[in-house]
């Protein structure tokens, strides 16, 4: 049986990661590693829990050797707009970070590590619309540029023979865990201001298409792609997928259907507007929908609806 390293595990996507591969893989062959932000009761409760600072090579090497890992999923990561503010450490954690989890990856002998990328990878130069896969990248934020850098790493160490792979996740929505200081985080913040004071106020324009996912179908697509057959895969670390495209004004219509009353008004960040703008409106992901079978099942309105009922039940708020 596999042995499987989640870092980043009390983030947003690690801590719906976590308890998935745990059902599939058992609890005691799933081991979650986080560093600053303590991991939650649940993810702790269920099975080995480590605290991992992926920018010290040395705690990495040791953790794959004294755990046995066969697998890793490295999810940790400064979003967008916090690697922004914080560059010394977004290099340490977004750059060291990955060097440090692939070498000793390779070194150790791991089967594969899945590298999670961005649509932040692209640059205002890119086509907005349907955004093929293989197009320059030219991103203007350093969270975009360490996404270019995992992926030119992941196809390197390819070469060394380490199997990376990775998809480039678009904005993912879910009701867990809150992300930390995304661009897209407002498409989560939207229902917790809907469900508890019916009203948000938007930091990005209300034209501001970007390509989102709702978190069930992440998670899904990680895991597809881990286990895909290798010998169909033409890309490896830079997987275009997607399910959606919305725009702020877009899904307030979709949430005040649901929960009259429910008011938007914007105050516009400058930076992640200006991230955002840099973004692709939407992308194409036919290459993960060839190579491994890629196919999102919660559209915008099924997610809106989940979300609200799961949210409801968190905030054990009832609402509309
Ligand atoms: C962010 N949620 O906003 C992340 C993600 C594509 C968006 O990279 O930074």
């Amino acid at each position: 049986m596999d042995r499987i390293l989640v870092t980043g595990a009390a983030g947003q996507i690690g801590s719906d990661l976590v308890p998935e591969l745990r059902n599939l893989y058992g609890n005691e062959n799933v081991i979650a590693a986080g560093h600053v932000t303590p991991l939650p009761e649940d993810i702790r409760a269920s099975g080995p829990s480590i605290t991992l600072d992926v920018r010290s090579y040395e705690t990495v090497d040791r953790a794959i050797k004294e755990h046995g890992i066969t697998v890793v999923y490295h999810l940790s990561s400064l979003l967008s707009a916090l690697a922004e503010a914080n560059r010394p450490l977004a290099y340490a954690v977004n750059f060291t970070g990955n060097f440090n989890i692939l070498e000793a990856s390779l070194s150790n002998g791991v089967k594969r590590v899945n590298l999670p990328s961005s649509i932040a990878v692209f640059g205002a130069d890119a086509p907005s619309l349907d955004t093929p896969n293989d197009v320059s990248l030219n991103p203007t934020s350093l969270y975009g540029v360490s996404k270019v850098y995992g992926e030119t790493m992941g196809t390197y160490y390819r070469h060394l023979g380490l199997d990376v792979r990775g998809s480039r996740l678009p904005g993912i929505i879910s009701w867990k865990t809150e992300p930390t200081a995304g661009t897209t985080d407002y498409a989560v913040a939207i229902f917790y201001g809907a469900i508890s004071e019916g009203r948000y106020t938007c930091y990005l324009r209300p034209d501001t298409a970007l390509p989102m996912m709702y978190m069930p179908d992440a998670i899904r697509s990680l895991i597809l792609l881990d286990q895909a057959d290798p010998t169909r895969l033409i890309h490896s670390a830079n997987f275009n997928i997607t399910a959606m495209s919305f725009t702020p004004a877009q899904i307030a219509r979709e949430i005040e259907a649901r929960v009259p009353g429910f008011q938007i008004d914007y105050e516009i960040d400058p930076l992640r507007q200006a991230i955002a703008d840099s973004w692709p409106d939407s992308i194409d992901d036919s290459p993960a929908r060839n190579e491994w079978d890629w196919q999102p099942n919660y559209n915008m309105s099924a997610m809106v609806d989940d979300m609200l009922a799961n949210l409801r039940s968190k905030l054990s708020i009832d609402v509309g």
